[in-house]
């Protein structure tokens, strides 16, 4: 059995709250027991006071320290192992796992704060602060609604059903999958046909997929907590596939004439190591110029097939993804063929302009496209605006903490793959 005391001066907003079907038949079985307290009881005045004007000035008024601390203290002398709550928008946010620790305790009393707050000083007799989320309202009355919810329904014999806690396994952490009931056909709207195969392996398995792409759009914070192996979470990912292609020509100077700049050791390593952290899919390589083509080649070889493989296998598994081409057309053409399908293009500039996509904006698309994505790096002076108009966008440069923009590209391409696939 769990005792809760709720202290309030509307004990009688928990009446109906608390006499509706779940809750009620939980005290009449004497799983849970909530007790309201009247703080009104506590204070020492004719006039019941709990509330004083603010030292120091301001608006409203704050909780008198008495009233509150006889109350905790009398709750404790009932209950002396009570654990004692305040709710208050300062408090440490309650999750699930919150509701899992308290619903260990015997006896918990919750203080339900008013006005614009409650004196500093009785936050010594109180064990934690609670906060069910990033608003406030007018009292804690309702904050303390929710926890005597969340907390009895994990009871045992609170649920019609015995709290199964198996059944949660994979779950755990992430958004349910989508429930359906009769009928078969609502309005054009079918149920899903695997719902409907009586193959439970399949069923299974089609919940545990959707519970991770919806956990994945809708709250891709959760996933990063979840106690899911990062490698299921990594091999459902049906997201876009990525491409980079880094470009040697056309790109300006710095005099803005149209170039080729050479091809560097540095920038093939270190973009196809970020590429290959981020599981982007391949990397171009363009330059027109075939003796830094064939530069470009002896580097990636090296590394795959020479005396570097055995010496480094890590990077040969990171230049595996380089590939060599004349032109970027070259490049999206062979994106096509392995995939079937056009890429979307997205330039990268460092220069400002109207027309620049954000970083979430098409860190969204990537969640929602199935189309390959084909992410565009210049090198020299940047893309040129030949290549930016062929883009279908471009991304607003990177901005640091100061003005100073003058990041290498392959700074720039690890800073982009973490923002739009980090
Ligand atoms: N959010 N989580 C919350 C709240 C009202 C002024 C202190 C919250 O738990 N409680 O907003 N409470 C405030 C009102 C006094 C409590």
């Amino acid at each position: 059995m769990l005792h809760f005391t709720v202290i309030s001066i509307f004990p009688h907003m928990f009446d109906s709250a608390l006499g509706g079907s779940i809750l009620k038949r939980a005290q009449e079985k004497n799983l849970i027991r909530i007790d309201t307290v009247d703080l009104r009881d506590y204070a020492s005045d004719r006039h019941r006071t709990t509330d004083d004007t603010p030292y120091g000035g301001g608006q409203g008024m704050v909780m008198k320290p008495e009233p509150l601390v006889s109350a905790i203290e009398h709750a404790r002398q009932h209950a002396p192992r009570a654990r004692v709550i305040l709710l208050s928008p300062r408090g440490s946010v309650f999750t699930q796992s919150t509701v899992r620790r308290v619903a260990q305790e015997e006896s918990l009393v919750l203080i339900c704060g008013r006005y614009e707050g409650v004196d500093e000083r009785v936050s010594a007799f109180v064990d934690e602060e609670i906060s069910i989320g990033d608003y406030t309202l007018s009292g804690g009355e309702p904050a303390a609604l929710v926890v005597i919810d969340a907390v009895a329904r994990l009871l045992p014999g609170v649920l019609g059903n015995e709290n199964s806690a198996a059944e949660e396994s994979f779950s755990e952490g992430l958004l349910e999958y989508p429930q359906y009931t009769r009928p078969e056909n609502y309005r054009g709207m079918k149920v899903p046909e695997v719902l409907l195969s009586g193959d439970h392996q399949r069923i299974k398995a089609w919940r545990a997929e959707q519970s991770l792409q919806l956990t994945r759009e809708r709250r891709p914070d959760l996933l990063a907590a979840s106690p899911m192996a990062t490698e299921q979470i990594r091999s459902s990912d049906s997201r876009a596939p990525v491409y980079l292609a880094l470009l040697h020509h056309p790109v300006y100077d710095k005099n803005g004439a149209i170039v080729t700049t050479a091809v560097t050791n540095m920038d093939i390593h270190d973009i196809a190591r970020a590429g290959r952290t981020y599981g982007v899919r391949r990397f171009f390589v363009v330059t027109p110029v075939k003796p830094l083509q064939k530069l470009a080649l002896k580097i990636i070889n090296h590394w795959e097939f020479g005396y570097g493989s055995d010496y480094n296998p890590t990077r040969k598994e990171a230049l595996a993804l380089a590939r060599i081409c004349d032109t970027l057309d070259d490049g999206i053409i062979s994106i096509e063929q392995e995939t079937r399908r056009k890429p979307l293009i997205v330039a990268t500039s460092a220069r400002h302009s109207e027309h620049r996509t954000s970083f979430v904006a098409v860190k969204e698309m990537l969640h929602r496209e199935t189309r390959p994505f084909l992410i565009l790096f210049g090198t020299g002076w940047g893309l040129t605006e030949a290549t930016l108009s062929q883009a279908d966008y471009v991304l607003e440069p990177i901005e640091g903490r100061t003005e100073f923009n003058h990041l290498s590209v392959r700074s720039a391409a690890a800073i982009v793959l973490d923002r739009l696939l980090g």
